[in-house]
């Protein structure tokens, strides 16, 4: 670590009383010391990465193995973090058993109350926000296909923030998305649908906008909001009283031109215009990275194509996207 940094991210964030964080992985915070050090150091808040997802959870029907996911939890404990528990309802990731016999509405009923009140029970009280329904919206709008929209039909929603809400009352409870940050489409889609699901009384806290980003000009993936779009679709959904999550930043850099040294500045500076405007908004209340060292990013494994989209790069030095967030936080 550069030893000019004499403060954290998260004791700068603690001071705007905003939490920070970072997805983190089971495997990696077993094997690797390193990982675990700057974790702890730099983040206050922890997002499971893929432990607590349904498939991971219980393989087979009617068990569920909480070995992976409680051991995120207790290192987060040790540490003062907090977590955020992704994610309860999901497209992918599901057990096979789940989605390959034909369950009628009541059954899919019958498990999603169960699968919400198993899960969320367990760890009742240790996690602060839950992810409760992960990318409902398609990406032209309406409402995405999964298992649960094609068993359940739409109000597969409301039933879910339901009884997660009476399976731990304490809970902040997500919709959580990507695609959604700018204005468009499929941003009005996400708040027309929360609009929606508040009218009717559901108990929802707040709304997740992933912020997976990639600046790279000729890949087909998110491109950074702009600064004003940011900021007004922020406000719309502030303005429904809701909580607003950055949930899984990263920016992408595979195929950009130019030197190493200038596309990590041009990294640098979306991640540091997206902290800055989202500091602004009053109901921003945590910050969290998909990750935060380049050695571990889904993005190689998914896209094929190596990158580094992460503010730590591979053997820990901060780069300059972490120098963006450090000067964002201390602005603010
Ligand atoms: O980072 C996760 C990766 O390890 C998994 O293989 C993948 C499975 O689809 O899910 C990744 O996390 C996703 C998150 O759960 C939801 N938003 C998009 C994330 C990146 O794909």
């Amino acid at each position: 670590m550069d030893t000019t940094h004499i403060a954290s991210l998260r004791s700068l964030a603690k001071k705007r009383d905003v939490l920070i964080g970072a997805a983190a992985n089971w495997r990696a915070l077993r094997t690797d010391y390193a990982y675990r050090e700057v974790l702890a150091q730099e983040f206050d808040l922890l997002t499971t990465e893929n432990e607590l997802k349904f498939g991971p959870l219980s393989p087979r029907p009617n068990a569920y193995d909480f070995g992976p996911a409680e051991e995120l939890v207790d290192f987060a404990q040790a540490n003062d973090m907090k977590i955020r528990g992704h994610t309860l309802l999901w497209h992918k990731m599901n057990p096979d058993w789940l989605t390959e016999n034909n369950f009628t509405r009541h059954q899919a009923l019958e498990l999603l109350h169960k699968h919400i009140f198993t899960v969320m029970a367990y760890f009742r009280g240790e996690v602060y926000a839950w992810d409760v329904v992960n990318e409902p919206i398609h990406d032209n709008g309406g409402l995405r296909d999964s298992f649960w929209l094609h068993t359940i039909g739409p109000d597969y929603i409301e039933y879910a923030f339901r009884w997660a809400n009476q399976a731990d009352p304490n809970a902040r409870l997500f919709i959580n998305d990507y695609g959604t940050e700018d204005l468009g489409t499929k941003s009005d889609s996400l708040y027309n649908l929360v609009k929606d699901l508040l009218r009717r009384g559901t108990p929802i806290n707040g709304v997740g906008l992933q912020m997976h980003l990639s600046i790279a000009d000729s890949q087909d993936f998110v491109k950074p909001p702009t600064v004003q779009d940011l900021e007004e679709n922020l406000r719309r959904f502030a303005d429904l009283g809701l909580e607003i999550h950055i949930t899984e930043m990263d920016v992408q850099i595979q195929n950009l031109s130019g030197s190493m040294e200038e596309q990590l500045e041009r990294q640098a500076r979306v991640y540091e215009d997206v902290l800055t405007v989202a500091l602004r908004n009053p109901q921003l209340k945590a910050f969290v990275l998909w990750g935060f060292t380049d050695r571990y990013s889904w993005i190689p494994k998914a896209t094929g194509r190596p990158d580094a989209p992460l503010p730590f790069d591979e053997y820990y030095q901060p780069k300059p996207a972490y120098e963006a967030l450090y000067r964002a936080l201390q602005a603010a």
